[in-house]
């Protein structure tokens, strides 16, 4: 089968089979790993002629790599994106495309709740080199409105939000953001192309840690961003070429490319045990509040079905006891691991104002909606009754 773009295929046959080139002289079925830093020119001529761009192939691995082009055309077949990028890590992915459009005097509006050391690298990172940010609340789109002007060059948000699963309206804010010129760069690494396509609704680069659940097992960092093929160019040959150097080892390619042919089949476990764990909370007495965009409850419940196939893993809630109480709670877990990260095998639980979030000053966190008790549970693939087992005798010793 020639390999990509088969856009009437199913999700799992395309993250099977898209990319991959079939013209392997031994036929093998997995391709080789490019495990090479540079490649050999024929000529000093040929040399010339890939640098200047008037001829194809491979020149430092830091520009491409056979390996990493194969995982680029499977990711982007299943976002539905004309190019993709892959790089060292979901940190790797934004700062990529940060320094690729921004420069002194511009602005940025992003989202209050942000992966903490993405609001770190705002903070510390380009408001220190005369960028300004504005954090506004993204869950009213018509905030945007209010604050956006033509000095405005990206407007960035994570959908589902870490830590408190806040969802921002994908196409609402891209339509508004379009009408000041400015680019919409969404963090869907909550949702993975298996739960939504944000591109199709209007935005313009999506970025993923791909350390999650694409890789799918805990065992690599990356990042992964997808956009036009116009924006690529500037994002790979200035982003990441010149400016952050994030590039990712073809050993980790090859293991995101194997852990793709899987993805539907762990994504909707991932989900079917979140959603067993968010019903088990939302019953407890011990527990005050669920944060979990498939619970009738959760205030954006209609906005996320719109947007997302499913609810995704990641669930975040609060004890009745607070702070102290979540803080035993994790302490009181046997079988589901304390660590940060998510999208792994194994069910892992964190306290965000400590450990992920702990990047925010107090007043910020509490400004921002990241609340002081707030447990963050990413659903792993482990059989649910044992998962719903731990996290009851968990609560019961609370
Ligand atoms: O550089 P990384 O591959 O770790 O990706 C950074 C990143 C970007 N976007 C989102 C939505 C993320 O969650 C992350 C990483 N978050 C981990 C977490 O929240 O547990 C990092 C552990 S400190």
């Amino acid at each position: 089968m020639s390999s990509t773009n088969q856009k009437n295929l199913g999700f799992s046959t395309r993250a099977i089979h898209a990319g991959h080139d079939t013209r392997d002289p031994h036929g093998s079925l997995t391709s080789p790993i490019y495990m090479t830093s540079t490649f050999e020119f024929q000529t000093a001529e040929q040399g010339g002629a890939r640098f200047a761009g008037e001829e194809g192939g491979y020149i430092y691995t830091r520009l491409g790599n056979p390996t990493l082009t194969e995982l680029e055309s499977k990711l982007a077949d299943l976002e539905g994106a004309e190019a993709c990028l892959t790089v060292a890590s979901g940190m790797g992915a934004i700062t990529s495309v940060f320094w690729s459009f921004v420069a002194p005097g511009d602005e940025i509006l992003v989202d209050e709740t942000l992966y903490g050391c993405t609001f770190a690298f705002f903070r510390h990172g380009l408001e220190k080199f005369g960028i300004t940010v504005r954090h506004v609340d993204m869950r009213t789109p018509e905030n945007i409105a209010k604050v956006i002007s033509d000095k405005t060059k990206i407007v960035y948000f994570e959908t589902p939000a870490n830590p408190n699963m806040r969802i921002v309206d994908i196409q609402a804010i891209s339509d508004i953001a379009h009408t000041a010129g400015a680019k919409v760069v969404v963090d869907s690494t909550y949702c993975t192309p298996y739960l939504q396509n944000p591109l199709s609704m209007g935005a313009d680069i999506v970025v993923h840690s791909a350390t999650k659940y694409l890789g799918g097992h805990g065992d690599l960092m990356a990042g992964v961003i997808l956009s036009s093929a116009e924006d690529m160019e500037l994002i790979r040959y200035v982003g990441l070429k010149d400016m952050t150097g994030a590039v990712l080892s073809p050993m980790n390619a090859f293991l995101i490319t194997r852990g793709l042919k899987t993805l539907e089949l762990r994504m909707d476990r991932h989900c079917d045990n979140a959603e067993k764990i968010a019903d088990l909370l939302e019953a407890h007495d011990k527990v005050a509040k669920v944060f979990f965009p498939g619970l009738p409850s959760f205030d954006q419940y209609e906005l996320a079905k719109r947007q997302m196939r499913r609810s995704g893993g990641m669930i975040a809630f609060e004890m009745t006891g607070g702070h102290d109480a979540g803080l035993k709670f994790l302490n009181a877990l046997d079988m589901c691991k304390i660590a940060v990260s998510l999208g792994d095998a194994e069910t892992l639980v964190e306290h965000p104002a400590s450990m992920t979030h702990s990047t925010y000053e107090p007043e910020e966190r509490a400004r921002f909606g990241i609340t002081e008790g707030l447990v963050r549970i990413s659903a792993g693939l482990e059989n649910a009754d044992d998962i719903l087992a731990d996290i009851e005798q968990a609560l019961a010793q609370v």
